[in-house]
């Protein structure tokens, strides 16, 4: 493909992060308006850089006629939680929502990665309105908590650095930091479970001042 033809093939997935990213950014702040929990943290997204998208094609034998409907992530954005039931709220909502068609879910919380690796993945069918009209762009949505999104982005760059090629020993550890992870979004569970409690037995406390 050429510069250019590149240039208009990725427009619509610009377009779909952008109005997605700022959509999904919406919903904290009317959360924090009603000064409740928000189940999102924070939103990041990103379009495929090109070199990435011809490294999978590459690897996963998808033509370059069939990028539009077999890569599911050239549009992507995540979506960042404090806890780990926050990740079922973010699913739900964006299940709700009708700017969007979810397409495909996967469970890598539920059934980890080999790498240890962590996340919900959502695939979802969204519409960008453009000059010629509507187009549907396939974007994929990966939520996870920040702990999993820290253990992700190490992991990520280690990967890169060997390019794909993790030395056994490395492996291992970063296993063991998966784990960590893990408890540490265990712990955090305990401790909001806590937080509830009080705020329940609190608010009833003041409650009963007011009657
Ligand atoms: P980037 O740089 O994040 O865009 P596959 O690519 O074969 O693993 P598939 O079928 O394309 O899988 O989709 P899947 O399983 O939803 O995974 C795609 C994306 O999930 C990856 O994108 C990563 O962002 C993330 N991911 C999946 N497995 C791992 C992992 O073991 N470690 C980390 N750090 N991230 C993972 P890309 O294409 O790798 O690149």
């Amino acid at each position: 493909m050429q510069n250019n033809h590149w240039k208009s093939f990725l427009a619509p997935y610009n377009q779909a992060v952008d109005e997605l990213k700022i959509k999904l950014k919406g919903i904290r702040s009317q959360y924090e308006l009603q000064h409740s929990h928000s189940p999102i943290e924070f939103v990041t997204g990103r379009v495929k850089p090109i070199a990435s998208i011809l490294d999978k094609a590459k690897r996963k034998g998808i033509l370059m006629e069939n990028l539009e409907k077999d890569m599911q992530d050239i549009a992507g954005i995540r979506m960042m939680c404090q806890f780990v039931d926050d990740i079922r709220v973010v699913v739900n909502m964006l299940k709700s929502r009708n700017d969007l068609e979810i397409i495909e879910e996967r469970d890598y919380i539920t059934s980890k990665k080999e790498s240890g690796y962590r996340s919900y993945h959502v695939v979802a069918s969204y519409p960008v309105q453009t000059i010629t009209g509507e187009k549907k762009i396939l974007v994929e949505i990966q939520i996870r908590t920040l702990s999993m999104n820290f253990w992700a982005t190490i992991e990520h760059s280690i990967n890169y650095k060997y390019s794909g090629n993790i030395p056994d020993d490395i492996k291992i550890r970063l296993k063991r930091a998966a784990e960590a992870a893990y408890s540490l979004d265990e712990e955090m569970s305990q401790i909001r479970g806590e937080i509830q409690e009080a705020q329940v037995i609190f608010s009833m406390k003041t409650d009963k001042k007011h009657t």
